[in-house]
């Protein structure tokens, strides 16, 4: 039996990574940060047992020395990061020493306490930033000009884990994913936001939906193909980096036409902006290549952009048929 440590156990991907890894007979284990409110800390993992949740921070390189001596995985995933883009630039510090600094001191504990084992790092198509190539797509070789404090820190991330595999003949690899989403997304993200907001409209809930900027693109998956993937790259004999996309891009106000077409309204009575949603500097495109981890890992998504919505859809109309 394989053990997996996961940082960022109880976010969005940690859910679904924990219940893939679970269905495939691993132990899983990982750190959940101290917080005040207990209750709903666990809400997306609370349906999984047998997993093995230690606190920890990635503040905290004591903490992260003390999980993995106690766990002694076989594949850790760096997963846990301040994860919010627009929210990067209220709280800068905070995400760098997060992004960047967490992943130094989870990079050095590894590589004192288990360096056998292998090693995930949660890259982001935000670190391309403005750049995109001139077929209009990411990959692997685009130049990182990242616009965010989200993407400058993760750039470092990739940058100092690829310099511990070099240096270090450690097994790391990255994920480059590009945006992926699903009913566990926080609900201040764009797709959750829209959707959720639209589903409440459609049920006489509240009137109105204030976004940010609705020209912006992105290729928009569904995160259970998207942690398949985070496996399946751990799974390869030897380390490398591959971008995880769909290959298809939409704006948000395509989005937005898709769900509240979806629920029989339109988007126009319902939706302004609100400038406190817009970024200091807007990343406007996003499309990712994924041919080399389709090519080389049969990597291929089973949802499409309509399943996605349609799911996250369901999910608000249950929600609010169970809680009147
Ligand atoms: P998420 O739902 O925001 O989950 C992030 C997790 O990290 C949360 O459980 C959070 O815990 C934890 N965390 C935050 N600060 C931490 C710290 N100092 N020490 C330990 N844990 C900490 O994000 P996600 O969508 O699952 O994304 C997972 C990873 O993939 C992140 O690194 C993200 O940056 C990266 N990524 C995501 C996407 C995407 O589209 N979803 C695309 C590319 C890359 P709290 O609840 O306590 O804050
Ligand atoms: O949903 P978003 O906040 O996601 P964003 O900024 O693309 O970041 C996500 O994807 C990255 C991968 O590329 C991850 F690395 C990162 O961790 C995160 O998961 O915003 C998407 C787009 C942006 O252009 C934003 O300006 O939607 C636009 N938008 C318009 N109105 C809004 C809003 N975004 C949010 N969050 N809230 C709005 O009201």
């Amino acid at each position: 039996m394989k053990t997996a440590f996961i940082t960022g156990i109880a976010g969005q991907d940690g859910s679904y990574l924990s219940e893939l890894l679970l269905e495939k007979g691993y132990r899983v284990t990982g750190i959940i940060r101290r917080n005040s409110t207990v209750e709903h800390q666990r809400d997306r993992i609370s349906h999984l047992n047998n997993m093995e949740i230690e606190y920890g921070d990635l503040l905290d390189q004591s903490s992260l020395e003390n999980a993995l001596i106690k766990f002694k995985p076989d594949e850790i995933y760096n997963l846990g990061a301040q994860s919010h883009v627009r929210i990067s630039s209220d709280i800068p510090q905070f995400t760098v020493q997060t992004n960047a600094n967490g992943v130094l001191n989870l990079l050095e504990a590894y590589k004192r306490v288990c360096p056998e084992s292998k090693f995930y790092q949660a890259s982001s198509s935000e670190m391309f930033g403005s750049s995109v190539d001139e077929d209009g797509y990411q990959r692997e070789t685009t130049k990182m000009t990242p616009v965010s404090p989200y993407g400058c820190s993760k750039v470092f991330g990739y940058n100092i884990t690829r310099y511990y595999r070099n240096a270090f003949g450690l097994h790391i690899c990255n994920g480059i994913l590009f945006n992926h989403e699903s009913p566990r997304r926080g609900s201040n993200f764009v797709t959750n936001k829209v959707v959720k907001a639209a589903v409440e409209i459609s049920l006489g809930l509240r009137m109105q939906l204030e976004l940010g900027n609705m020209d912006s693109f992105r290729d928009w998956g569904h995160s259970k193909d998207y942690v398949k993937a985070m496996n399946l790259i751990l799974q390869n004999p030897t380390p490398n980096d591959w971008v995880v996309a769909t290959g298809e891009t939409r704006s948000v106000r395509d989005m937005c036409i898709y769900v509240f077409n979806k629920l029989g309204l339109n988007y126009e009575d319902y939706v302004v902006q609100n400038a406190k949603f817009l970024r200091p500097e807007e990343l406007p495109y996003l499309r990712g290549d994924s041919t080399k981890i389709r090519t080389e890992l049969n990597w291929e998504p089973e949802y499409t952009f309509e399943t996605l919505m349609n799911e996250m859809i369901e999910f608000w109309q249950d929600y609010y048929k169970m809680n009147k």
